[in-house]
């Protein structure tokens, strides 16, 4: 049974602390394990990377066949039925021209003083993308981790994604080729992560890594974090929905429901102005898990963590849900566009009840990348920015350098700094020599 709450109860703060509260996922300690792995691909290279997938993945390789070769990357893409093939070209499509959107700008301006100033946005070298294998192997979120990279400028885009007894899917080749992304490395786990950040005679190593991973894919890269960049350590997946009475609470089920397949630690939220209408919903969420293919996942995931919070008004709705700070929202209340308004903390928010939140994980155009376990609070979806850094420009003139030049001296008087003090007085000195002749 999910959580039901109500906000005219007495303790329903308590309650909703406690919910909030509530841990979801057992980390299973996996990090000693992890750096060992990181240790031998480091010394060993490829030879270690090779044994390790005989032993997890139970694929034979050698150094040459470590990636995917361009044929049977074709071979692959062949076999994917037109239906799938044009589904994923529109997905990319439209995920590309929303990211082209996000591309920053530069700026150079002249300052007060004379002093030119500014930065600029350049793309990082290389990145290396994780796939993981499967249940999680989804070609959208290979679109979703390749294609901003690419916008972004990224040289050398490489893929990682483990293929148990050779199985591979071939919907992950096509996203691949649909971004842009030439190399494909059959490995995973641990030991791909490692490969990326350290580099081994045949994988050449990245500057940034992204995309979702089991526990050891994790604890890999926080462990290399710093020597690479990482994107996010992603949680299992949350929808949150504010519905009035006036939808149909069969559409609400299956929006809850959408996120509950994913896992069985995902957390779906109703918040509603109407307690008659959360036992709807809830009741044809059981309905829908009757028949529902991965109801072993959702129904574990509804029971476990699902919540139907009953509110007096959508004022105090919109309070909850920031509290919340849900991955997904979706706001099915009328004139959603205003209301959206009134939301601080959300990863993305699905406007509208003609909005589903699976628009958003397939064909929408944002990122479906997104923060998880309430970190929307101070964290952002994937973005171009993720695969870019700013460089920052500073000019000075003769005269931008004698109006603020006393101040930096002063400071490093102060820091003790006596360098720094010189650097900048030897040329003041200079140029209040000119001036007084
Ligand atoms: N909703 C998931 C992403 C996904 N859904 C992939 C379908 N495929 C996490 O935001
Ligand atoms: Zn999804």
């Amino acid at each position: 049974m999910p959580v039901f709450l109500n906000s005219s109860d007495a303790d329903f703060e308590t309650r909703f602390r406690d919910f909030l509260g509530s841990k979801r996922e057992s980390d299973v300690d996996v990090d000693a394990a992890v750096a060992d792995i990181l240790n031998d691909v480091q010394t060993r290279g490829d030879a270690a990377v090779i044994e390790l997938t005989a032993k997890f993945d139970h694929l034979d390789l050698t150094p040459d066949s470590l990636a995917f070769s361009a044929a049977e990357i074709d071979a692959a893409i062949e076999t994917v039925p037109a239906q799938e093939a044009a589904a994923l070209e529109l997905a990319a499509k439209r995920i590309r021209a929303y990211h082209e959107k996000q591309l920053p700008d530069d700026a150079w301006w002249t300052d007060e003083t004379g002093a030119k100033l500014g930065w600029r946005w350049g793309a990082v070298e290389a990145a290396g993308l994780y796939v993981p294998g499967g249940l999680a192997s989804y070609p959208s979120s290979v679109l979703m981790n390749a294609i901003p990279a690419q916008v972004a400028g990224v040289d050398n885009l490489v893929i990682c994604a483990p293929t148990p007894h050779g199985k591979v899917n071939p919907l992950v080749l096509l996203a691949a080729r649909l971004s842009g992304v030439e190399t494909v490395y059959r490995i995973g786990g641990a030991q791909a992560i490692a490969a990326m950040a350290f580099g081994t005679e045949t994988i050449a190593k990245v500057d940034t890594i992204t995309g979702p991973g089991n526990a050891y894919v994790a604890a890999a890269k926080r462990r290399v974090y710093g020597r690479v960049g990482i994107d996010m350590i992603a949680g299992p997946s949350e929808i949150l929905v504010i519905a009035d009475k006036n939808n149909n609470p069969d559409w609400i089920a299956i929006d809850l429901l959408s996120q509950a397949e994913h896992d069985a630690s995902a957390q779906s939220i109703l918040i509603t102005d109407d307690a008659d209408f959360g036992v709807a919903v809830a009741d044809a969420v059981e309905m829908r898990l009757e028949t529902l293919e991965r109801r072993d996942i959702a129904r574990p995931s509804w029971a476990d963590y699902g919540a139907v919070i009953t509110v007096t008004d959508l004022e105090q709705a919109a309070t909850l849900s920031d509290r919340i700070a849900p991955e997904h929202l979706e706001l099915c209340v009328a004139d959603a566009e205003t209301y959206a308004q009134k939301i601080r903390h959300a990863g993305a928010i699905f406007i509208g009840a003609w909005t589903p939140e699976a628009i958003g994980d397939y064909v929408g155009g944002p990122n479906h990348v997104l923060p998880t376990a309430r970190s929307a609070r101070f964290a952002s979806g994937l973005s171009v920015l993720d695969f870019m850094k700013r460089t920052t420009l500073s000019m000075m003139t003769p005269a931008a350098l004698s109006a603020i030049g006393p101040a930096a001296k002063t400071l490093a008087t102060s820091e003790s700094l006596e360098a720094h003090g010189l650097s900048v007085g030897a040329r003041l000195d200079q140029l209040n020599e000119a001036r007084d002749g």
